[in-house]
């Protein structure tokens, strides 16, 4: 076991090593862009991942509180407004672009929005990436958006295929995965940089590796717990009860 830090060059391959057991290697996501998932497990897998769209604003603003740097937070601030949008900005917030999504593919806005679909196995890892920021150093949580690195190759994957497999959505839906193709790039660029410079021992670069390998565990449970209501049909509580009541909230 060797306590020499690994060099910045090496400290990222490590990091970017981790690509290996992103999301996008899940077979429910292999599925879809093989243009196999259903009606239904486009629709349940829209309205869940809305949950996660709209927790990275409240992620991402919990990071600023915890961070005393001024330039960072200049920075790190455009995310929130890349998601929440803002009074005459340019085109729609992320949040917007990914409840047109929802209207896309046959979803009503109230059923996204009051979580009809959410599943109790979402909320809770969606729920372990906002209070991991709120409680981890900035620098951590910074770390943990660097599933990020992955996240281009997803959203053109999805570009380069929902068109000719799901002919019955409005391609209008699409904007989402067209807007974060540059936000992505750009939000790596700077995460990678706090990252490489914060963590220097190598106790402190595989702490790193660990917070990564949380987040990108993070995402493979929320396809998880899709995959299994929606591809299965096994939904949390079918045919025990008549409805399950759940009341909105986010504790
Ligand atoms: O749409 C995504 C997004 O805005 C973000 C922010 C970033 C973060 O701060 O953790 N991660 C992330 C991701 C988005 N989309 C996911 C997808 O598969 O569409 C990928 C996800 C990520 O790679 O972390």
């Amino acid at each position: 076991m060797t306590n020499t830090p690994w060099t910045k060059q090496e400290f990222e391959q490590k990091l970017r090593e981790k690509g290996a057991y992103y999301h996008i290697h899940h077979p429910f996501h292999q599925r879809m862009n093989q243009g196999l998932c259903g009606v239904e497990e486009i629709r349940g897998w829209v309205a869940n991942r809305l949950y996660y769209q709209m927790a990275i604003p409240v992620k991402d603003a919990a990071i600023l509180a915890n961070c005393e740097d001024q330039e960072v937070r200049r920075a790190w601030i455009q995310r929130v407004i890349d998601h929440d949008g803002r009074e005459g900005e340019t085109g729609v917030g992320g949040i917007e672009a990914w409840l047109r999504l929802g209207e896309a593919v046959g979803l009503q806005r109230s059923e996204l929005l009051d979580e009809t679909h959410l599943l109790p196995a979402v909320k809770f890892a969606v729920n372990a990436y906002v209070n991991f920021a709120r409680r981890a150093t900035w620098q951590e949580a910074a770390c943990s958006s660097l599933t990020e690195m992955f996240a281009p190759e997803i959203h053109q994957s999805r570009l380069d295929t929902w068109p000719t497999h799901y002919t019955w959505i409005d391609n209008e839906g699409f904007t989402y995965f067209q807007m974060r193709l540059s936000q992505a790039r750009r939000d790596v660029e700077h995460g990678l940089q706090i990252t490489l410079d914060h963590f220097t021992t190598r106790s402190q670069q595989e702490l790193a590796l660990n917070i990564l390998q949380f987040k990108i565990d993070v995402l493979w449970s929320i396809a998880d717990a899709i995959c299994f209501a929606y591809e299965y049909g096994r939904k949390p509580f079918d045919g025990i009860a008549d409805q399950r009541i759940c009341h909105k909230g986010r504790f």
